[in-house]
């Protein structure tokens, strides 16, 4: 009686025993998983595509790549495009917020811009910093900067001073499509059809490293002073930049 009762026992031991490490591993795996899904590419990375042609800048040849991307006001305009690749409907670059550089490169972007706006709430964010020559183009004309009151969305990219990386720093300011009574007003742009504007500029890579982007026009819901919703959200109008 004695040993069956202290069998019985010693089986429930065993089974609360096993009952607690299987929940521990499941609990370990659950939050594993969300960082990890937390942590992951939004979308697929884009990778530039690479030039067989050089070009000299400053005495220095350079290899050439270039990739292009999309700034829209919603997931249906962003659709027109070909892609169809966030959940919410927020503002939205596309096709990827994740972009892949080569490195010691002279990279030439284009940006075909959809989307409305009002004022920045910085005015720096207006002028084109880290362009090859300082500039960017707008459908087919060079500037320096744009107005605080016309910008739509900017493409600022980044990284924290180190030691271990080259510094990096763009600010791409893009102009706003106007609107009217009936929504947005056709522009000049063949580019885009004359619905937006096409924005090019070039900077040069340096050696391989990891850095960020995002934009620093207030372009999310009234929360937040308008950092909310696509501000707020990883993959809208954030991402990475990886340089390898
Ligand atoms: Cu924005």
């Amino acid at each position: 009686m004695q040993t069956t009762t202290s069998g019985t026992t010693s089986s429930k031991r065993l089974i609360s025993a096993l009952v607690f490490v299987v929940l521990g591993v499941a609990v370990v795996g659950a939050v594993g998983f969300t960082l990890h899904s937390l942590s992951a590419d939004p979308q697929k990375p884009l990778y530039a595509t690479k030039s067989s042609e050089t070009i000299v800048v400053d005495g220095k040849t350079y290899p050439k790549a270039s990739a292009t991307l999309g700034v829209y006001p919603d997931k249906a305009t962003a659709a027109e495009d070909g892609y169809k690749i966030n959940k919410k409907d927020y503002v939205q670059y596309g096709p990827s917020t994740h972009l892949v550089l080569p490195a010691h490169t002279y990279v030439t972007v284009t940006i075909h811009a959809y989307d409305g706006g009002e004022q920045l709430n910085n005015p720096y964010f207006g002028k084109v910093v880290g362009t090859v020559g300082g500039t960017i183009n707008i459908d087919g004309v060079d500037v320096s900067n744009v107005a605080s009151d016309n910008v739509q969305h900017t493409f600022t990219l980044h990284g924290i001073p180190s030691t271990s990386q080259d510094p990096l720093f763009v600010n791409v300011p893009l102009p706003q499509v106007k609107e009217g009574d009936k929504g947005f007003l056709p522009t000049q742009d063949p580019g885009t059809h004359f619905k937006g504007h096409t924005v090019t500029f070039s900077f040069i890579t340096g050696g391989a490293g990891d850095y960020v982007w995002n934009c620093e026009y207030p372009c999310g819901d009234g929360s937040y002073a308008k950092f909310g919703a696509a501000m707020s959200t990883y993959g809208y109008m954030s991402g990475k930049v990886t340089v390898k």
